[in-house]
């Protein structure tokens, strides 16, 4: 059928031709000389004429079996989902660079740290754990914190989490640890929580995971933002120098925003108001030109002092306190660019912790050791191909070479018959490939030069992974008083949620071993009896409280990447709201403007546009509020469900609250007393008092375990 194209090209399309058909669909074309637009085409090559119509036997069907341009369109669509990954679906991720800020040659050769000032570019990925990839951003959970070095000699995946150790000591108890965090197999719920009897059953019968516990059931599996959560690479990895020495090592990212928590109830909140929270604030951050940063610290130690430890350093369950090997920081990590397609990069990268580079080398930590292993696989069932490496986002950006071959999604094309080695090519004056580098190349730091008999082999834990207790009490004992009551109040929420009464029994069982005043708060909150405690395979020791592993107690007053949301309606005063925006963002944080409508709204002074409409930009996706109402405004939003919420959640997520002097009927009906601290004017005092929370407030709103 011949096309009638319409009169009237609409200004968007000057470059396409929009032309309009018997069936009014709309067709639009390539246009013509230098101003025309690309073409279209199959993956072949061959122009499309129709891009609206499959091809039909007469007006009305049927399809024709022929029309390769709509078979291979949904051919294509057909299979656009990958496997998601089994752990980490959920993730976001961005490019960046580490920039070496202290050379250490005297303790590695890794080209990273060769020189103060040498930046080696990175990809970054955040992730849950739990939860598959479409699920919300703010369970509660631990976070991945997985780095890429693009090296110039070679990727260095350093695959870490938002939490220094880790549930189980040996990979062989991984597969269980998942399987029972995931949705219960036969029901398929919950998701992403571990608030379910068969996670809370099996870390009930581990007690070696009751130190990640009081880590997962605290404050850091809520960050405010991926901006502001520490990283680490869990394990203790080694670090070699150019004559062969070695040191232990562990890895620590502090972010520069310092660190930041949400309380339990907005977090609950946000997932349903923005199931994307997390990925959005990284977005914002990295596209409006404030990208995040972290410093990298490590703790650098040796045998002698790893064998005086009360514990054993290739357990991943233990950390090794701050206060006994303090930080040196040594880099930065700076997040500035984001993907340009969230599928070929962030989709698509494949970490694995194998992936080490000269100068950088493993210990003997069981769980690591399995990781090694594991990875390598599950980018094949993923990626489909053992050629994941040439993707873009996972290629080294040094030269790479050997004589792998073939093999699915082969995109390099070889040239020569050197695929093999060794080989004399080279003698017939043809290309006889790459060889081996003896001195510049990966060398495994070996048992011998440790002067470690490897000893039989054995299917054992090791006596000193032993002690299940001690660090759990390390942690709790170093939280703030506030911190405690979250942690204990998480695990009388999840525990709640567990119906089977006696793994519950054997939780508070285990707790008694941690911490007596835990155990009572969490068994009084689930109007239990104290069971008996649980006999430890060895007994906990007090080990001295470390601050450093508290949140409250670090947590810097600023308002630098941070949110205000600012509250206006008819009538509300424009001086007022643009006074309040530019002290915000003189003070390094972001406003946004909420009304009832977001259109424009008469103000005093003019009309007024919002960036969010009220019921659709609760108070919980801001870390603090003001606002900005005349009285009649106040009293209309009184009788606002969205308006009182905004309020009164602010208010209970302990944020500060800004409020002109005629908001009162507002702040009445959300209960909350105009006197009560981090409730101010809208002068300097509310600006000071935003970069805050105000936890002295919490056993007003809430009651806490
Ligand atoms: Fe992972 N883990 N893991 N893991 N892990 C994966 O690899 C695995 C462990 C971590 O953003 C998977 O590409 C085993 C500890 C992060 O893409 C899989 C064991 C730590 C990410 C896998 C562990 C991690 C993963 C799933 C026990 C903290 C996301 C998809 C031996 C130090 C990386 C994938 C990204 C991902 C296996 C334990 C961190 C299945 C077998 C401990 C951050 O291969």
């Amino acid at each position: 059928m011949a096309r009638t194209t319409s009169r009237k090209p609409t200004p968007k399309s000057a470059s396409a031709k929009l032309a309009r058909s018997n069936g009014g669909e709309t067709h639009q074309e390539v246009g013509e000389g230098k101003a025309g637009t690309a073409y279209l085409t199959t993956n072949h090559g061959t122009r499309i004429s129709d891009n609206q119509n499959s091809l039909r036997l007469g007006e009305r069907g049927p399809t024709l079996l022929e029309d390769f341009v709509l078979r291979e369109k949904i051919f294509h669509f057909d299979h656009e989902r990958i496997p998601e990954r089994i752990v980490h679906a959920r993730g976001s991720g961005a490019h960046g660079y580490f920039e070496c800020t202290r050379a250490i040659p005297e303790l590695t050769r890794a080209t990273v740290f060769a020189k103060k000032g040498k930046r080696t570019p990175v990809f970054c990925r955040f992730s849950t754990v739990a939860g598959s990839k479409g699920s919300k951003d703010t369970p509660r959970d631990v976070r991945g914190f997985a780095v890429k070095f693009y090296s110039d000699e070679g990727n260095w995946d350093l695959v870490g989490n938002n939490i220094p150790v880790f549930f189980i000591q040996d990979a062989i108890k991984f597969p269980d640890l998942i399987h029972a965090v995931k949705p219960e197999a036969d029901r398929g719920f919950p998701q992403a929580a571990s608030a379910h009897d068969t996670f809370w059953d099996f870390v009930s019968l581990m007690p070696e995971s009751m130190h990640m516990i009081m880590w997962a059931m605290s404050d850091r599996a809520l960050p405010r933002s991926l901006r502001m959560m520490e990283g680490f690479g869990v394990h203790t990895f080694r670090l070699v120098n150019a004559a062969g020495e070695t040191s232990f090592v562990k890895f620590h990212w502090r972010p520069r925003l310092g660190m930041q928590s949400t309380v339990w109830d907005e977090a609950v909140k946000i997932s349903g108001a923005d199931p994307d929270y997390h990925r959005r604030d990284l977005w914002e951050a990295i596209t409006s030109g404030n990208p995040p940063e972290w410093d990298l610290g490590i703790q650098v130690f040796d045998e002698a002092f790893a064998d005086a430890q009360p514990y054993d350093v290739l357990d991943a369950t233990k950390l090794i306190p701050e206060e006994d090997v303090p930080l040196t920081i040594v880099g930065r990590l700076v997040l500035d660019r984001w993907p340009d397609n969230f599928f070929a990069e962030t989709e698509q990268v494949a970490f694995l912790p194998s992936n080490v580079i000269p100068g950088i080398d493993f210990s003997d930590d069981p769980l690591l050791q399995g990781r090694l292993f594991s990875y390598l696989d599950t980018q094949k069932s993923r990626l489909g191909t053992a050629n994941f490496h040439q993707l873009p986002v996972n290629a080294p950006k040094c030269p790479f070479q050997n004589f792998q071959r073939d093999g699915m999604m082969q995109t390099h094309l070889f040239k020569g018959r050197a695929n093999y080695e060794p080989n004399s090519l080279g003698e017939a004056g043809e290309d006889g490939g790459p060889r081996e580098s003896p001195q510049a190349g990966f060398t495994s730091v070996g048992r011998v030069e440790l002067g470690v008999d490897p000893g039989p082999k054995l299917r054992i834990r090791a006596e000193r992974f032993a002690d299940h207790y001690s660090q759990a009490r390390l942690f709790y004992r170093s939280q703030t008083r506030i911190e405690q009551a979250h942690v204990a109040s998480a695990l009388v929420f999840e525990l709640s949620k567990v119906a089977l009464e006696h793994v519950r029994q054997r939780v508070v069982a285990n707790l008694r071993n941690v911490d007596e005043d835990l155990a009572s708060r969490v068994a009084d909150g689930l109007a239990m009896q104290l069971p008996p405690a649980s006999t430890p395979a060895v007994a906990p020791i007090d080990m001295a409280p470390s601050p450093a592993l508290s949140i409250v107690a670090k947590m810097k007053p600023t308002l630098v990447g941070r949110k205000v949301g600012i509250l206006f309606d008819e009538g509300s005063d424009k001086a007022d709201i643009g006074r309040v925006k530019s002290a915000v963002e003189a003070a390094g944080g972001a406003a946004m403007l909420i009304a009832p409508k977001v259109g424009g709204i008469k103000v005093k002074g003019g009309t007024l546009k919002a960036d969010g409409q009220l019921a659709g930009t609760p108070s919980v996706l801001f870390d603090a509020v003001a606002l900005i109402l005349t009285r009649d405004a106040a009293a209309k939003l009184a009788e606002e469900g969205a308006a009182v919420d905004f309020v009164r959640d602010a208010f209970g997520h302990l944020k500060a609250i800004g409020c002109s002097v005629d908001a009162g009927p507002l702040l009445q009906k959300a209960g909350v007393p105009r006197d009560s601290d981090g409730v101010t004017g809208l002068d300097d005092k509310f600006v000071g008092a935003a970069g805050r929370r105000f936890f002295d407030r919490e056993p007003s709103v809430r009651t806490l375990a």
